[in-house]
C-alpha cells in the first residue's frame, strides 16, 4: 500500500504522470495502453491506472479528467471510491501538500466570529451525519450533444453514487454565527489556476440552501477517506445539485451580503432561463441562469448497444434511475422503441437523493429491438424522447436507447 504522505506528493507533483509513475507498484505506462471507446466520433479514450483509482477513461492529462467506464453501474447502486469520476478545472489540481494534520479551511465574511477549522476539529467536535447522494457534472453525456459543442466530450460516465459523512454546512455556519444580510455563502478549495489571469474557481449558493441542513462538509466517502481526486480531505455535498457546487479541497467557506463576481457563477455553469433550459440546437439563449438540481434520468446498465439476448426466454433487464432529490417513483421499459411500456419493480431505497436501481423481465421475439427507459419523480417530471439541446451541453436527460438483438 501507497503511504499517504507519498500520494499526496505524486498527486500535487506539476508532471502528475511521472511523478505517480515514479512510485512503486503503479504501472501507469502499461495501464494507460488500453483504449476504451465511446460510442460518438472522436470516442476513443486511454483507460489510465491512477493512484487509488482503477483504469478509468482519461479525458485530460492536466489537470487529470476521467471518466467511469459504464459497466461499473451494473455492479450495484454505489458508485466504488476507486471507480467515481473525476473532474477539475484548473491546471494546478489537485493541490498539493494536503496533509490531514496541518489542514484547515476558514470560515469567513458576514459571521460574528470567524472560524478557522481543521480536520480534526470537523471530526471531533461537529455531530457527524450521513447521505447517499449522487454526483453528476453538468455536462455528463455532453459528447452526444447533436450539434457537437465545446468542452469535455464525456459518455454518460462522469457521474457517481456514494455514501458520504461529514457535518452539515449549517453547524459550522451556525457555530460562526451568520449575521443578518446574509445572502449567499461561497466556496473556494485548495486548488488553483497555472496562470495568475485564470480565474480562480469558486461558487456560491444562496443562504436559504447553505443553511438547510443537507448540503454537507464530508470527510469520507463510502467509509472511508475521501479520495485524494475527488477532494481530500473535505469537499462540500449538495444533494441533488450539479457537481459544479461540489466544491473539493475546501479552503474557505465566505458568507457575502451580495452575489458572488466569479466568472464560475456569472459566466459559466448557466442553463438558458426556461423550463427546458434548452434552446433550439445552434442557437443562443436570450438569457441564462445558474445551473441547479439534477433533471431525471434512468439507463439501462444490464446490456450494452448491440448485445445478444436469447429470444423467446425471460431476460432480466436492470439499470438505474435517478433525479434532483424528489425521488423516483415510477421507471417504465419499452421493447419496441417507445410504443408501448411496462412498469419495471424499484429496488432498494437508499434515500431520495441516492440511485434507485430498477429491473423488469422481458421476452423478446426474434430479431432487432429498441430498448428504452423513462423514469418519472414525485412532482411528475420526466424524460424527453428527443434531446434537447444548450450550447454548453449541460443537463443531457433524453430517454436511452439500448439495440439490441434476440436470437
Ligand atoms: N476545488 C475544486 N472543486 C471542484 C471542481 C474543481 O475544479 N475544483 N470541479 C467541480 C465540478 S465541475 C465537478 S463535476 C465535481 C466533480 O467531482 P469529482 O471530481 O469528485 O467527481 O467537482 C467540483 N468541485
Ligand atoms: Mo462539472
Amino acid at each position: 500500500m501507497l503511504d499517504r504522505r507519498q500520494l499526496l506528493k505524486a498527486l500535487g507533483s506539476t508532471s502528475f504522470v511521472a511523478g505517480a509513475g515514479a512510485l512503486a507498484g503503479i504501472p501507469l505506462s502499461a495501464a494507460a495502453a488500453e483504449m476504451g471507446m465511446l460510442p460518438f466520433a472522436n470516442g476513443e479514450r486511454p483507460l489510465v491506472k491512477y493512484p487509488q483509482k482503477r483504469p478509468l477513461l482519461r479525458m485530460t492529462t492536466r489537470p487529470p479528467q476521467l471518466e467511469t467506464p459504464f459497466s461499473v453501474f451494473n455492479e450495484g447502486i454505489i458508485t466504488p471510491n476507486d471507480a467515481f469520476f473525476v473532474r477539475y478545472h484548473l491546471g494546478d489540481a489537485p493541490p498539493a501538500n494536503l496533509d490531514p494534520d496541518t489542514y484547515k479551511f476558514e470560515v469567513k465574511g458576514k459571521v460574528n466570529t470567524p472560524l478557522t477549522i481543521s480536520l480534526n476539529d470537523l471530526k471531533t467536535q461537529f455531530q457527524p451525519v450521513e447521505i447517499v447522494a449522487v454526483n453528476q457534472c453538468s455536462g455528463n453525456s455532453r459528447g452526444f450533444f447533436e450539434p457537437r459543442v465545446a468542452g469535455g466530450q464525456a459518455g454518460n460516465g462522469l457521474m457517481g453514487n456514494a455514501r458520504w459523512k461529514g457535518v452539515p454546512l449549517k453547524a459550522v455556519l451556525d457555530k460562526a454565527g451568520v449575521q443578518a444580510g446574509a445572502k449567499y455563502v461561497s466556496f473556494d478549495g485548495y486548488d488553483g489556476p497555472v496562470m495568475p489571469v485564470t480565474p480562480d474557481f469558486a461558487k456560491a449558493l444562496e443562504i436559504d440552501h447553505a443553511l438547510d441542513g443537507e448540503v454537507m462538509l464530508a470527510y469520507e466517502m463510502n467509509g472511508t477517506d475521501i479520495p485524494i481526486l475527488n477532494g481530500y480531505p473535505i469537499r462540500l455535498i449538495v444533494p441533488g445539485y450539479y457537481g459544479t457546487y461540489w466544491v473539493k479541497h475546501i479552503s474557505a467557506n465566505t458568507v457575502l451580503d451580495h452575489e458572488l463576481d466569479s466568472f464560475w457563477m456569472k459566466t459559466a455553469y448557466r442553463i438558458p432561463n426556461n423550463t427546458c433550459a434548452c434552446v433550439p440546437p445552434g442557437t443562443a439563449p436570450k438569457s441564462t441562469t445558474p445551473i441547479g438540481k439534477f433533471d431525471v434520468r434512468s439507463f439501462i446498465t444490464s446490456l450494452s448497444n448491440g448485445a445478444k439476448v436469447p429470444a423467446k426466454k425471460e431476460v432480466v433487464v436492470k439499470g438505474i434511475a435517478f433525479d434532483g432529490g424528489y425521488g423516483v417513483t415510477e421507471v417504465a421499459l419499452s421493447t419496441d422503441g417507445g410504443h408501448t411500456w411496462t412498469d419495471a419493480k424499484l429496488g432498494k431505497d437508499l434515500g431520495k437523493y441516492s440511485f434507485r436501481e430498477w429491473q423488469t423481465a422481458v421476452k423478446l421475439t426474434p430479431g432487432a429491438h429498441a430498448l428504452k427507459v423513462r423514469a418519472v419523480n414525485r412532482i411528475g417530471q420526466s424524460q424527453p424522447m428527443e434531446p434537447l439541446w444548450n450550447p454548453a451541453g449541460y443537463m443531457r436527460n433524453v430517454v436511452e436507447t439500448v439495440n439490441v438483438h434476440a436470437a
